[in-house]
């Protein structure tokens, strides 16, 4: 019998599957191989169902000889264990992103003279309203809040981008990338106090009221299913704080980051040029443990942001705050510096390290924006934001619009640099 060789990177089997798996019969023997959970993620598709549960569902399905685990997004691996004659697959993978992992399977088969079957996809009604509910059952609150702490344990770093509105959330969402056979994406998203503010036309001073950014929250949460890191300033009151812990553990929220401020607290970029007052050991420890007391969930994380670097207190009072904010409960230290260089969060990242293996570490390399993050993880990172950088790309080009419009008193000049009517149209889903 011939080998013919499927993989399979999904929580549900549909009718689509069962397709594939049927014309598969015809060329051989099936083998379906089912794609680990950290291939899964990086596919663009966070799994649901627990691995066991995957490879049981393909286990159940008539028709299939053999499964295996597939651990890599890419079939190097795999073809080399099982040389199949054929590679079955729908033909949804001939063209965008995926296309890189038919070329990857095209230059493997041709070495020993295997071939590809492209599957015409099913993308009927049916299928399509299971695909949705899959998708809405991410967004929900249960399975979205805990996915950042499973994230921290699946990837290298978890890549975090700056939203403010459904649309840069869906921006979050959708991109996808293929660079070297590699496919990346975002994995979790920001919702910055600085952006959030400035796409209001407000200073970032805790001006903007918790009910305004839970707003925020909301809309970026009704079009998209990634995890949420909500900046939450210096958190305000205890009293107040441990009800903004509620609100958006409620929400589904995965993690709220409070910096160890007090008083009228100023964007951290602009560091000891304006008047800014770090909060003391003990007041701030109180603060994350009130909060740590009343969350309901174990998903849900208190992350403290250390100041120290930036207010030009030195790397000692800096890891003795972590030391400190970890006891008192904190599930994750941020560290932030406003140098050009890396060198001091690399250093305080190292130095952490070496007594606290666990706790996870979060940096938002604005001003240190040359390090890469293959660079931080290697010195223990664990999530890198991109803080700031959809807002500050789309207000230039927003402002150079509106000059050249008013420029040239029509719109003609502008109209080649700008997103075509029929895709801006097209641009959101229809349910
Ligand atoms: C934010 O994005 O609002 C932050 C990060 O708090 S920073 O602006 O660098 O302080
Ligand atoms: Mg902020």
């Amino acid at each position: 019998m011939k080998k013919v060789y499927t993989c399979f990177c999904t929580d549900v089997i549909h009718e689509g599957h069962i397709n594939i798996i049927n014309k598969a019969k015809e060329y051989g023997d099936v083998i379906v191989g089912v794609l680990n959970d950290e291939s899964m993620v990086q596919f663009d598709k966070f799994p649901i169902a627990s691995f066991e549960e995957r490879i049981k569902m393909v286990k159940d399905i008539d028709g299939v000889s053999e499964v295996v685990v597939q651990e890599e997004i890419m079939y190097d691996k795999i073809i080399d264990k099982i040389r199949p004659d054929y590679v079955v697959h729908g033909d949804n993978w001939k063209n965008g992103p995926l296309k890189s992992i038919r070329d990857n399977v095209e230059s493997l088969l041709k070495k020993y003279g295997g071939s590809i079957i492209d599957i015409p996809y099913t993308y009927n009604e049916n299928v399509k309203r299971i695909d949705t509910r899959m998708k809405e059952l991410k967004s929900m609150p249960e399975y979205r809040r805990k996915r950042l702490k499973q994230l921290t344990d699946l990837v290298p770093i978890v890549k975090t981008i700056e939203v403010h509105s459904g649309l840069t959330g869906l921006i979050a969402e959708k991109t996808i990338v293929e660079n070297n056979g590699q496919l990346s994406q975002f994995d979790a998203m920001w919702i910055s106090s600085l952006c959030d503010s400035t796409n209001k036309g407000k200073p970032d001073i805790e001006l903007v009221d918790m009910t305004s950014r839970f707003r925020t929250i909301d809309d970026v949460m009704e079009v998209t299913t990634k995890p949420i890191i909500f900046d939450g300033d210096t958190g305000g009151l205890i009293e107040h704080f441990v009800y903004t812990v509620r609100t958006l553990e409620r929400m589904g929220v995965s993690a709220v980051i409070i910096e160890d401020k007090t008083g009228l607290k100023k964007n951290s970029l602009f560091g000891t040029e304006v008047e800014q007052t770090q909060d003391s050991i003990e007041h701030f420890c109180e603060k994350i443990k009130a909060g740590k007391q009343v969350q309901l969930t174990e998903d849900f994380m208190i992350i403290a942001r250390i100041e120290s670097l930036i207010l030009e207190q030195g790397m000692d009072d800096a890891l003795k705050r972590a030391r400190a904010y970890v006891e008192a409960g904190a599930d994750g230290i941020m560290i932030h510096s406003r140098k050009k260089e890396p060198d001091e969060i690399l250093e305080f990242c190292d130095l952490f390290r070496k007594e606290n293996t666990k706790t996870p570490i979060v940096v938002v390399p604005s001003s240190f924006n040359v390090i890469t993050e293959k660079e931080l993880s290697e010195h223990g990172v664990n999530i890198v934001i991109y803080a700031n950088q959809l807002t500050r790309s789309a207000f230039p080009a927003m402002e150079q619009t509106a000059k050249d419009i008013l420029l040239h008193h029509r719109a003609k000049e502008v109209d080649s640099r700008l997103m075509p009517i029929k895709n801006i149209i097209s641009l959101i889903e229809e349910l």
